[in-house]
């Protein structure tokens, strides 16, 4: 998979790349991700890449020329993807879809924001992650980078990726320990070293389930609600079903 990732701080992409997992995958040749600098088509001394807005007001523009020339002499892989507030939200179902490509590109916006032609007539679609504000679109590249690269085959070791699959696909995470058993009087659960696998794995479900219905139940309802197994999972548990707070959407 080829990811051009287009920003006035190539090397802020490079850096997180080199140094993380994505540096692994790109060896491995199953990623190839190329940081491309929007200053690279500029001529002038100070390599200008933005302006004031017409019709005034704070802050600067990134200007259209630049990110015109350094797409067009990259002809980097479609779709071009306008990292942006306004941009439809980036969550794992764009991942997954993105991950089916061969490649795509990101432009990573700066300064109050960019000039309308380069959403309009450049870019093919934007995409936000989420309602909070930053000063640039890199880190949100990044998001899209690392959540897409991990889902492509041999990328983290084990190759059907795991959580995907498994009972949890929707659900949070169990509760994870390590050593020590006995940290400062708290003690793992007796059941994680019982050496009972089957137990170990059900007692785990029903945590799961406990603690998405808990933090996250938009993300139970988005799966259907609970299922009869699952209830009774949880009751055999100890663990508390729906209140009627969460059982119903709330209103
Ligand atoms: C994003 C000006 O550049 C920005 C500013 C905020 C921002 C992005 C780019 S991308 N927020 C998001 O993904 O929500």
């Amino acid at each position: 998979m080829r990811i051009d990732v287009f920003t006035i701080f190539p090397e802020m992409i490079g850096d997180y790349v080199g140094r993380s997992i994505l540096g692994r995958a790109s060896d491995a040749g199953l990623l190839e991700v190329n940081a491309r600098d929007l200053r690279a088509a500029t001529s002038d001394v100070h390599r200008t890449v933005d302006d004031s807005p017409f019709g005034g007001g704070a802050g600067m523009v990134l200007m259209p020329d630049p990110a015109f020339a350094a797409v067009e002499a990259a002809e980097p892989p479609r779709p071009l993807i306008l990292l942006d507030p306004a941009g439809r939200r980036f969550d794992q179902g764009v991942a997954h879809e993105l991950a089916a490509r061969d490649g795509f590109s990101l432009l990573c916006g700066r300064y109050e924001g960019v000039d309308e032609r380069i959403r309009d007539e450049l870019c093919d679609e934007e995409l936000s992650i989420g309602d909070l504000v930053l000063a640039g679109g890199e880190l949100a590249a990044l998001v899209v980078v690392e959540a897409v690269a991990r889902l492509l085959p041999g990328v983290l070791g084990n190759e059907a990726s795991t959580d995907e699959e498994s009972f949890s696909s929707g659900l949070l995470e169990y509760p994870q320990y390590t050593r020590p058993a006995d940290f400062r009087g708290n003690e793992v659960p007796e059941v994680l070293r019982s050496g009972d696998h089957a137990r170990i794995a059900q007692w785990r479900h029903a945590m799961a389930i406990h603690r998405t219905l808990e933090r996250r139940p938009d993300l139970i309802q988005r799966r259907g609600g609970l299922t009869d197994e699952e209830r009774s999972l949880l009751e055999s548990h100890g663990l508390a079903g729906p209140t009627a707070d969460t059982a119903t959407d709330g209103d």
